[in-house]
């Protein structure tokens, strides 16, 4: 006879038998599952006791994510996985030790050596990637993976492509249904369809998220009907508390991705019997009824009906099995109880690449000047095309970079090769697999991109312009900058983000003028590179390239073709190290520190300062993260007066830091306050005359100079 359960039958020992999973086979299963529940059930009791700092649980969704784990192949396919993928890391091979330590925020954690929540899952033998917290950022960094090993299928010149991809691998992503409500969950499905990617989305659905029912995030409460029209995705709805069910489902949707016909979609009913959180109480939202509904279905509940029913296990069985499960649960928790912190002096560790050191001798070498003088555009350009024949690693991508998406029109068009033309002939020279077009959405670009540096390209990535560089903030800010320090330096997204920054462009207006490096400047894990002529910015962007960190290289469009900012090639290997500022001029009175478009005007209203008899040194600083402290000190115990002049707005720009630092450590050698001249704190408007009111002028340094030299 049958035990129903929830007014459904329980499977049967037949729809096991059509699974092919042996009786020790179904008894490991219902193992997995259940470790992963009592390891929940052990940390929510040391949360409790205050030996852990955070728990979140993931009760109610083992089932499906035991047949994920049956179906996928650890070390061979890519995870990216949701916090409450517990079951199928364990699945995969993650210990329980693994986990706990990184409850305790232990020092040996191999998620992220106590650097960041327990449940953010990361193994790299496993290919499971560092998780982060914000819900729906991972999908896109899924999607570069799966674009990694395609491009490693592709371009026969990375010479030991082999070992980073196999032809038939996945790429695993998993959300939960709330998730799906962001931008980013869209923008990974478009990419995902268009490029018919080897990708497996599950959203976990577990009716809400937090206190949100499913039918506030999604029109009509079914994420699945609404992606069906997508090309080319394979969907399917399953009960992901009926293991059975789940492993039809992920069989059938791997066999799909693995025969590479597409990207493929579950989407898993399951249930959240733990609250969202330790910090939420479902009973305040959920009606009794409801929870006593989910309840029934429970999968760890289902699975074992299911095994006593089909006499595969006894209660006497299932008791001893429980016993020793939490056997195993409390050794590992004893032992990461007693495992080491980290110490507070490694607080500041794995911002950076401790193996690549773009401030060092190795990134300084001599320029050999090829032909005639360069725009800055020259310069970038042939810097691109020079380090893509180098390294065939190298991908560049964004939106209108390609010089003809449509493979016919390329060979009768000239190609347009970006806005301004930096990336022009790219496509053209590296092929479509390397220079590609992305949709219109900075998110795409950047999450991309971290999932193809994770994997060990090389993307550099062109976000068109600097004012629209904001849909991309969560990639940077939470995702790009953070990569190696979450993981303990376990794994890092060493990539390029090249944009056009600034105004000056006489009717540019609030949209195509904006500077905000000290926005960025105040994520660590990021380098800012900000050239002012033609020769800096090959070399600047050399050292990005084949530097191991992110690194947003800021590119000034007002100066992308002056004629005074022009030099001749500095050659394919010329570099110049990060945290090195150039004197552009010596002097002795007065010293401007300043940067990008700034440096010119400063030139200039030095010039005329000269006929005063005040003698300015002006020191362009070339990069922002890190910056010259050295150059910046000894030029101010000079001359004792100095002013820091940037496009930016005054009120917060970068400069603020600078004189800060300068008032707090070289006090003593001040003769005159220190003087930032900047934007007026008010966006840039597109008449002329107000944008020239609003942007820092030659004048505007000039009269500054005469003021401090007057102390
Ligand atoms: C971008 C972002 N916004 C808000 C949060 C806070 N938050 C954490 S989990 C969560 C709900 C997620 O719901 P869902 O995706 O359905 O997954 P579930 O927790 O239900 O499994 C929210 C709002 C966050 N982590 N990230």
């Amino acid at each position: 006879m049958k035990a129903v359960l929830n007014g459904r039958p329980a499977t049967d020992a037949s729809t096991a038998n059509a699974a092919g999973l042996s009786p020790e086979q179904l008894v490991a299963v219902y193992r997995v599952m259940l470790l992963s529940r009592k390891l929940d059930d052990k940390e929510i009791q040391l949360k409790g006791q205050s030996q852990i700092f955070f728990q979140i649980s993931g009760a109610g969704h083992e089932a499906v994510l035991v047949a994920a784990g049956l179906t996928l192949r650890p070390g061979y396919d890519w995870f990216f996985a949701y916090y409450r993928d517990r079951a199928l890391c364990l699945q995969l091979g993650m210990t329980p030790l693994d986990m706990l330590l990184a409850a305790v925020g232990s020092k040996d954690d191999p998620n992220s050596g106590g650097r960041q929540m327990p449940s953010h899952w990361g193994h790299p033998r496993l290919n499971v990637v560092s998780g982060s917290s914000p819900t729906g950022t991972q999908v896109l960094h899924a999607v570069g993976a799966a674009e990694a090993g395609v491009i490693y299928s592709r371009v026969a010149q990375i010479a030991d492509r082999q070992s980073f991809h196999h032809d038939d691998e996945i790429t695993y992503v998993s959300l939960g249904e709330g998730a799906t409500s962001e931008g980013e969950f869209w923008e990974s499905l478009n990419t995902a369809c268009t490029k018919s990617l080897p990708i497996l989305f599950l959203v976990e659905d577990n009716g809400y998220a937090i206190s949100v029912p499913v039918e506030v995030q999604t029109p009509g409460g079914d994420i699945s009907r609404l992606v069906r029209s997508f090309p080319g995705l394979h969907v399917d709805s399953v009960d992901g508390t009926d293991f059975f069910a789940s492993l039809r489902s992920m069989r059938e949707a791997t066999a799909y991705v693995r025969a590479r016909r597409g990207p493929a979609f579950v989407h898993a009913k399951v249930t959240r019997p733990y609250s969202h959180s330790l910090s939420d109480d479902e009973k305040l939202y959920k009606p009794a009824a409801e929870r006593e509904a989910e309840a029934r279905r429970d999968p760890i509940r289902r699975f074992a009906e299911f095994l006593k029913t089909n006499g595969i296990v006894t209660d006497d069985q299932l008791a001893a099995m429980t016993a020793d499960v939490e056997r195993e649960v409390n050794e590992a928790a004893m032992t990461a109880l007693a495992a080491p912190k980290p110490a507070k002096s490694t607080a500041e560790l794995w911002v950076y690449s401790p193996d690549v050191d773009p401030t060092s001798p190795a990134f300084e070498t001599p320029a050999r000047p090829e032909g005639k003088p360069e725009t800055m555009v020259g310069a970038i350009n042939r810097t691109l095309k020079d380090e893509m024949a180098r390294d065939p690693r190298i991908v560049v991508f964004g939106e209108d970079v390609a010089d003809a998406s449509k493979k016919d029109a390329l060979k009768v068009v000239p190609g347009k090769g970006g806005v301004f033309k930096l990336t022009h002939g790219l496509q053209r020279l590296y092929g479509d697999d390397r220079v590609f077009n992305a949709p219109l959405a900075e998110a795409n670009i950047v999450g991309r991109g971290v999932g193809m540096a994770v994997r060990k390209l090389k993307p550099v990535v062109e976000i068109q312009f600097f004012d629209y560089i904001w849909p991309a903030m969560m990639q940077i800010r939470d995702e790009m900058s953070m990569f190696r320090y979450r993981s303990g330096n376990t794994w890092s997204c060493p990539m390029v983000i090249r944009t056009p920054i600034g105004g000056y462009l006489r009717g540019g207006g609030p949209y195509h003028s904006q500077s905000g490096e000290s926005i960025f400047a105040h994520c660590p894990g990021i380098r800012i590179a900000y050239p002012s002529n033609a020769v800096d910015a090959a070399g600047l962007l050399r050292t990005s390239i084949r530097c191991d960190d992110p690194v947003l290289f800021l590119e000034h469009k007002h100066l992308y073709r002056q004629t005074y900012n022009k030099g001749e090639y500095p050659g394919k290997d010329f570099m110049i190290p990060f945290g090195k500022a150039s004197v552009r001029r010596d002097g002795d009175h007065v010293a401007i520190v300043t940067w990008g478009a700034l440096v010119q005007r400063s030139l200039v209203a030095a010039q005329q300062a000269e006929k005063d008899g005040i003698s300015v040194a002006i020191l362009d600083l070339r990069t922002i993260v890190p910056y010259d402290w050295e150059a910046i000190a000894a030029l101010v115990t000079k001359t004792n007066r100095v002013i820091i002049a940037h496009e930016d707005q005054v009120m917060c720009g970068f400069g603020a830091e600078i004189a800060a630092r300068i008032a707090g450590e070289l006090f003593e050698h001040l003769d005159a306050p220190v003087r930032r001249v900047g934007a007026l704190n008010v966006p840039v408007a597109y008449c002329p005359d107000l944008e020239e009111a609003i942007l820092p002028q030659t004048a505007d340094v000039l009269k500054a100079i005469r003021e401090i030299a007057r102390y």
